[in-house]
């Protein structure tokens, strides 16, 4: 197959999966006051709503009509840590990675901090990336090699050189939120050497944030592929870098990721290391 016709391919990927999650948004944003059931899934931090399921099955169904011989993975519907590794070397070109509320702690609080998330990945290998906070109307978007635009205006990583200058985002998994966590003592090896920590609530948002040059560093364990699909492609076209743990390039099945905009990822993961 040619460049020029593959392009076209991921070009008319890359409009649907836009299409698609302005459609969950436009759900979502009407369920904002009422959010219907909440339910606990591996533990009282792991929440999952009504909307989350009703904006997955939009999804499903919208992609499946649209593209039947692409795989999906989705957060609800096959949330368990082996389910890249069963997908990723399915027979279809393009496989489909959603979440449908990354944040969703933050939905159920009315915190405006949540997005959908699609990455498109093709040899297991992200080739498009959409976020879409639905409350803001922030919309990210990527293709591999075409660079990472913000509302269609195009972003880059800040140049930030120190941590010193940088301010760094990280999160709890759901299953590790206590005291004296790994977390825990990360931030505190990084208090006094960055500018500052922030906690959003949202991996995805959190990947978008770099991307636009707003945060400098990024890191979080226990990640799924639903997470970070979009937003590492959205970061690495951004300019920005992503490793896991001991620096070797991040991939969708690891489960430790840092990220930054490159220029303070080595004193990032010096820093961090336990
Ligand atoms: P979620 O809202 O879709 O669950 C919070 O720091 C970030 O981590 C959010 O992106 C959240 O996604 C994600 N997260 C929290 N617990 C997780 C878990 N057990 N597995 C995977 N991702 C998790
Ligand atoms: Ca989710």
């Amino acid at each position: 197959m040619g460049v020029s016709v593959k392009c076209s391919v991921e070009h008319v990927l890359y409009n649907s999966a836009i299409e698609y999650v302005l459609q969950a948004g436009q759900l979502i944003r009407s369920h904002l006051g009422n959010k219907g059931k909440i339910e606990q899934k591996k533990n009282a931090f792991d929440l999952v709503t009504e909307v989350d399921r009703r904006s997955e099955d939009l999804l499903r169904r919208k992609i499946h009509k649209d593209y039947p011989s692409h795989w999906i993975l989705s957060e609800e519907n096959c949330g368990q840590a082996n389910a890249y590794e069963m997908f990723k070397n399915h027979d279809s070109d393009y496989g489909w990675i959603i979440d449908p509320i990354d944040g969703t702690t933050n939905f159920i609080h009315g915190i405006p901090y949540f997005a959908i998330s699609i990455g498109v990945v093709k040899d297991g290998e992200p080739v498009i990336g959409v976020v879409f906070n639905p409350v803001t109307d922030e919309l990210y978007t990527a293709r591999k090699t075409f660079g990472a635009y913000l509302n269609g205006r195009p972003i880059r990583v800040g140049k930030e050189s120190t941590l010193a200058e940088a301010v760094i985002a990280t999160g709890f998994q759901a299953s590790d939120f206590r005291s004296g966590s790994r977390v825990v003592q990360q931030i505190d090896q990084l208090a006094g050497r960055s500018r500052n920590i922030r906690l959003f609530g949202s991996a995805s948002l959190d990947l978008c944030l770099l991307a636009s040059g707003r945060i400098t560093g990024f890191w979080h364990d226990g990640l799924n592929p639903w997470d970070t699909a979009a937003g590492i492609l959205i970061l690495t076209e951004a300019g920005g870098k992503a490793t896991d743990k001991d620096g070797n390039p991040y991939r969708l099945s690891h489960d430790s990721l840092i990220a930054s905009n490159g220029r303070i990822h080595g004193e990032l993961i010096e820093t961090i290391k336990l």
